[in-house]
């Protein structure tokens, strides 16, 4: 049974062509049901209309609360009745009560070696602490922000002139190689985040996956 995905965007969406591509090409054994962004007029909403995908806009500054806009985030998403949720490059953070709504269904990737460089401006913490190595992390989404189980990483050098933008292309190359790979070890149902009470841990094919996730070069 093919999967349902429905992925949630802020902006550019090249995460989300990546993972249309997949798709498309069978790399991935599933469809995107549906594109959902929480600002207008981004160009990831004109990627999906270019695949005639179905997409949704849901502004957070027309509400007052995170909590309404995440309960109505809700309705939205499951509108497409998706398997899987993935963040791709979505900016919001997300509620308790939404997380626990798609508990062990929803992914994000983030553009660090988790634990590393939580939260925002990634790239440039990576420059200024003079690190030779960053990376890319693909995560169960938990209420910790940045902090659910990692399922695969990737890693690229730091050369010394890099600017930010330098070094987020050559994560960004990265990233559109192992979301997809990721996404479809969910859809083959090869992946899933265990819980024990407040831990959270990845499985793949049955092995519990290290804390830096499964090991590839
Ligand atoms: N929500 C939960 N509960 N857990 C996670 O792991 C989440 C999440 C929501 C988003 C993506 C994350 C990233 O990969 C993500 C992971 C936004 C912010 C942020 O500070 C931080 C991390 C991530 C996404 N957002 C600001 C806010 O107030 C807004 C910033 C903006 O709009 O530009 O929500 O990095
Ligand atoms: C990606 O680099 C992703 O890792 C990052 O935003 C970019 C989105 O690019 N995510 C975050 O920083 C989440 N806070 P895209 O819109 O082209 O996929």
């Amino acid at each position: 049974m093919s999967k349902k995905i429905v992925v949630l965007i802020s902006g550019n969406g090249s995460n989300l062509q990546a993972i249309i591509d997949a798709c498309e090409n069978n790399t991935i054994s599933g469809e995107v049901a549906g594109v959902v962004s929480n600002r207008p007029d981004v160009y990831g909403l004109e990627r999906a209309s270019n695949s005639n995908i179905a997409s949704s806009v849901l502004d957070h500054k027309k509400f007052d609360s995170r909590e309404d806009y995440d309960l109505e985030l809700i309705k939205v998403i499951d509108q497409y009745q998706p398997d899987l949720v993935v963040l791709a490059g979505f900016m919001r953070i997300l509620t308790p009560a939404f997380v626990t709504h798609y508990q062990g269904r929803m992914l994000n990737i983030h553009p660090s070696l988790l634990p590393k460089y939580q939260g925002l401006n990634t790239h440039q913490r990576a420059i200024d602490a003079g690190d030779s190595e960053h990376g890319v992390s693909v995560h169960f989404v938990t209420e910790e922000l940045d902090g659910g189980p990692v399922i695969l990483q990737a890693k690229v050098p730091v050369f010394p002139e890099d600017t930010s933008d330098d070094l987020a292309m050559r994560v960004h190359e990265q990233e559109h190689r192992i979301y997809p790979l990721v996404v479809n070890w969910f859809c083959q149902s090869r992946l899933a985040m265990v819980t024990n009470g407040q831990s959270h841990q990845a499985k793949l094919d049955g092995l519990i996956l290290s804390p830096s996730g499964h090991a590839v070069d």
